[in-house]
């Protein structure tokens, strides 16, 4: 980057505040801007540390100050085409996103995880086990899990690894990042809001390989369908993993047991009731997922499983938070879309009352409730979305729906409706925003909730 390039980050959240910081770093000069007008340029300089030079604009964006822009840096959750973007692409200006920035001053290594479900457990549990194999130091965990790639890489050297969770809005706006290991976990309707069609969905998570060669690894999901097919085309060398049936070559469950078969070789890695601390069929692909990718950067098996042994559940995925009066309540905020939130009822072994809804994904509901399998005793709904997923519901014959108003009636009705034996499970199917700023709240406050209970 030339000296005083000027450079536009649009967006204000932690990747554009990070962006900012590695663009002055790069010697840019820079433009934060953010199209909330409720914002003020006061409060986005105060995101800022006090050394930053950069200029804050929120609302709308001068034409003067777009004209002028050479590279513009698009935080995660801003669309690549909206007006905005597209008038700076037309007029010649580099569009790239917050994750390209990040990689243009990667050193290291690379292994980066994607896919519908499963990316925080499986990229938290790379993560554990790169750093029993390099030490803390040398590993870094970043991307969609919350943590800018862009705050880290510049600490990356020859001897680091960067293991990143990497959204589809992250990957739309990806050119030359290259993992030396990718995986893609399963694809399954998501974000179709943003992305318009399946189709557009399925290309965003594939760019995660697209600079990748047969020298590199792409961990993929036999039993489904998508990323089954993916393998054919796949630039990189596919590696399957399956819970369906044995592979000929790859890893997969058969019975009891995490198995691995290569060059006619069959070696029985794991017991998943024995040696994991993991509850549920998708922790289990998240398990073997994580072990392929870790082969695929070098780690010995040895390392591997015994992280996994030690290894407890992601907060907010699938996670047990206490058992009071007799009910076991589960937090699975991060079941933001139906099929997460297919995994977390899967994952439930007695009568449920499920907390459902929230923000429109435009998401359609009929397969999670079908799911219910007589499991789900009472679906209590909040936000945004509860008419429409009660009519899904209805239409079904599942007709044991309450509505809340408030989280925290919601919870109240829920206490109220569990009965001894229960479980209470916390897996909406849709995004918390809306009511929270972001998932992980929802769950820190019905964990704060279901501790405060007698
Ligand atoms: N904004 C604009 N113009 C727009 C859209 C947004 O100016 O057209 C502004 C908003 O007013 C706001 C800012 O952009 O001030 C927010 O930017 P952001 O939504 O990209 O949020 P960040 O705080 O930078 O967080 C992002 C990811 N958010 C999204 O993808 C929506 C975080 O993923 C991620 O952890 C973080 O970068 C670090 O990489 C969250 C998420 O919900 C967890 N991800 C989705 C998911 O997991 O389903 C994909």
């Amino acid at each position: 980057m030339e000296k005083g390039e000027k450079c536009l980050v649009i967006g204000s959240g932690i990747s554009g505040v990070a962006s900012v910081g590695l663009l002055e770093q790069m010697g840019a000069d820079v433009v934060l801007y953010d199209s909330n007008d409720k914002l003020s340029e006061e409060e986005l300089r105060r995101k800022l540390p006090e050394s930053s030079r950069a200029a804050c604009v929120t609302g709308e964006l001068p034409e003067e100050i777009g004209r002028v822009i050479c590279r513009a840096v698009l935080s995660p959750g801003v669309p690549v085409d909206i007006p905005l973007v597209n008038r700076l692409r037309e007029q010649g200006t580099e569009i790239l996103g917050e994750i390209e920035l990040g990689y243009i001053e990667e050193k290291g290594r690379v292994a980066a995880i994607t896919g519908t479900n499963g990316k925080t457990t499986t990229t938290t549990l790379v993560g554990e086990i790169m750093k029993a194999q390099l030490g803390a130091d040398k590993v870094f965990v970043v991307g969609n899990i919350g943590n800018p790639y862009t705050l880290e890489c510049t600490k990356t050297g020859p001897d680091t690894v960067t293991v990143g969770e990497i959204s589809s809005f992250q990957l739309e706006t990806v050119h030359d990042f290259r993992p030396r290991v990718s995986a893609i976990l399963n694809i399954t309707p998501d974000h179709l809001n943003r992305h318009h069609t399946m189709e557009a969905y399925v290309a965003a998570k594939e760019n995660i390989a697209m600079n990748q060669t047969k020298d590199d690894i792409c961990v993929l999901n036999h039993d489904n369908a998508y990323t089954r097919e993916f393998g054919a085309r796949c630039p990189a060398r596919p590696v399957y993993f399956s819970s369906a049936g044995a592979l000929e070559e790859g890893y997969y469950l058969e019975g009891e047991k995490i198995v691995k078969s290569f060059a006619g070789s069959r070696q029985e890695l794991m017991d998943i009731h024995r040696d994991m601390r993991l509850v549920g069929l998708c922790n289990v692909e998240n398990v073997m997922a994580a072990i392929a990718i870790a082969e695929g950067m070098g780690v010995p098996m040895e390392t591997i499983l015994r992280v996994v042994r030690d290894f407890r559940a992601v907060e907010h995925r699938i996670e047990f938070v206490a058992s009071k009066g007799g009910v076991d309540y589960y937090n699975d905020s991060k079941g933001t879309n139906p099929d997460a939130a297919i995994q977390g009822i899967k994952a439930m072994d007695r009568p449920t009352v499920l907390i459902g809804g929230g923000y429109d994904k435009e998401s359609v509901y009929d397969e999670w409730i079908e799911s219910f399998g007589g499991k789900v005793k009472w679906l209590v709904l909040i936000g945004q979305t509860r008419e429409k997923i009660a009519e899904c519901a209805r239409g079904h014959g599942f007709q044991r729906i309450r509505f809340a108003d408030t989280f925290e009636e919601c919870l109240r009705l829920c206490t109220t409706l569990a009965e001894r034996g229960d479980a209470v499970l916390l897996s909406p199917a849709c995004a918390s925003w809306g009511m929270f700023p972001n998932y992980e709240e929802r769950g820190r406050q019905f964990k704060e909730y279901v501790m405060g209970l007698e």
